[in-house]
């Protein structure tokens, strides 16, 4: 492994980086600050392969399974939490623990799920108020012989979707009692496993059954402050291959409809489908969000998470789009085939760095450099639907001015940007005021030429619009340069008249 470094090459390392990231006008300090306020959802379930303490002994159901064996898996609440604190110890900042109802302290008492009451995860409770944890909930809706069929709030049997019913209901009872006594929302999500191997004759019953259920169970309102429900849906699982009830497109319609959050598992679509993606169309019609980050691979949903491409995605569009606020971070894998601590290390930390890694990214700069692209391309097609018009005319002088100085803003914008330096960016206010005389005249030039020759009117309008393209890439550029002056000097500034 060699040697680590040393704290003093650690700390000269940082200060150049603070430099460098302050010359592309980053605030490393200001990115850490942020990130510190990020607290991650970690997963009681990555502890112990899924077992939990109802009947630890039991098959893991539901379409998913922890491979691997190796030693040392927490059998106790007791042991799960002090592999917790362990595992804590190395995530720097301040995280939340989300619990499976199977995770209950019964004393030892068989308590049915649909019997579970907040007294039975008291330990839990005391636990997260000593060490700060917020806490997240789970109704645990797979593993039990009531739903050995495969399927639970969308069963046909009504005394199937009863009992589940029942559990789901007590788990937002279960998980206010969190909220109110830790002064932070729990967000209690509900997975279901039901579906089919093999392709069933009716897709729709069942789906009419789950809403149901969902209604029944979300009747009673519960104060936002204390409970967060949300739904997950997913593509498919072992033994439900060819038909999931709950997917995509039928929790999506339900979150919209019904206020809830709608939970996104980085592991519950194609493998090629990316969640990244869908935060910033989600989240025109949900309020908030939850993040199941996760690392499917082939068949399995549940790898730990790494520093991959679709990682970085995720959490650059959470914090690009500033959805820290709305999006709730949790993790969900289970890896039984390397150490259980290690693993919830391994993925929170890579969360962590791939959210350090988007809060450096000077965002601004680049959207305006992105618009900036657009206005290029659309000139080059003006010019091109120029060359088809029937007439042709000579481009006014004025027009080449225009074009020369806004790129001369460009470079002199990214120029200021790169040093930080204000005086340069001050100088764009001159250049934008000498780009909008020139509009004023490229305008009535045209203008003129269309009125004494209407054969050139398209070519008139095609370079009305470029005219009035450069103003705005010239607009982009001081942009830029009143987010250099409020960098380096913390002032709002207008540069544009
Ligand atoms: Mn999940």
């Amino acid at each position: 492994m060699g040697t680590p470094p040393t704290g003093k090459q650690l700390h000269d390392a940082y200060a150049l980086a603070k430099e460098r990231y302050a010359g592309v006008g980053v605030d490393t300090e200001q990115a850490l600050a942020a990130l510190r306020n990020v607290s991650l959802s970690l997963h009681c379930w990555q502890g112990d392969d899924v077992a939990g303490f109802e009947n630890p002994d039991g098959e893991l159901s539901g379409g998913i399974a922890a491979t691997g064996n190796y030693p040392g898996k927490a059998r106790s609440a007791a042991e799960l939490r002090s592999d917790l604190d362990r595992a804590y110890s190395m995530i720097p900042g301040s995280h939340r623990l989300n619990l499976h109802a199977i995770y209950a302290e019964t004393g030892g008492k068989p308590v049915e799920r649909n019997a579970l009451r907040p007294e039975h995860f008291a330990g839990w409770l005391d636990w997260a108020k000593s060490n700060g944890h917020g806490l997240d909930f789970n109704p645990t809706c797979f593993s039990h012989p009531m739903a050995d069929s495969g399927f639970t709030l969308a069963s046909y049997d009504p005394a199937v979707r009863q009992f589940w019913i029942e559990h789901c209901i007590a788990s937002r009872e279960i998980g206010a009692s969190f909220g109110r006594a830790l002064g932070t929302p729990c967000v209690t999500n509900i997975w279901i496993p039901d579906g089919l191997k093999d392709t069933p004759i009716d897709r729709a019953a069942p789906r009419q059954l789950l809403k149901e259920s969902l209604d029944t169970i979300l009747a009673a309102p519960i104060d936002r402050a204390h409970n967060l429900d949300a739904v997950e849906c997913k593509l498919f699982g072992l033994g439900s291959e060819s038909y999931v009830v709950g997917s995509h497109e039928f929790y999506m319609g339900y979150a919209i409809k019904n206020n809830t959050l709608l939970c996104l598992d980085s592991g519950h679509f194609h493998p090629t489908e990316t969640i990244a993606d869908k935060l910033s169309s989600v989240l025109m019609y949900v309020d908030e969000v939850l993040l199941h980050v996760s690392r499917g691979v082939r068949w399995d949903s549940d790898h730990v998470v790494t520093l991959s491409d679709e990682t970085a995605m995720i959490l650059q569009e959470v914090v690009r789009g500033q959805l820290l606020n709305r999006v709730h971070i949790g993790l969900d894998f289970f890896d039984a085939s390397i150490n259980r601590v290690a693993a919830w290390v391994i993925g929170a930390r890579n969360v962590l760095r791939a959210t350090l890694m988007a809060l450096l990214e000077p965002i601004d700069e680049l959207r305006e450099l992105e618009r900036a692209g657009d206005y290029a391309k659309g000139i080059a097609k003006r010019v091109d639907r120029c060359l088809r018009a029937p007439s042709l005319i000579e481009t006014p002088p004025g027009l080449h001015r225009m074009g020369a100085l806004a790129q001369e803003m460009l470079h002199t914008c990214q120029d200021a940007f790169v040093r930080l330096d204000v005086g340069v960016a001050r100088s764009l206010a001159r250049e934008d005021e000498r780009v909008d005389e020139l509009e004023d005249s490229v305008v009535a030039e045209l203008m003129a030429v269309a009125r004494t020759d209407p054969t050139k009117l398209d070519c008139v309008i095609y370079l009305l619009d470029v005219a009035r393209t450069l103003e705005r890439l010239a607009d982009r550029t001081t942009n830029i340069a009143e987010r250099v002056i409020f960098i380096a000097t913390n002032v709002t500034e207008q540069l544009n008249s």
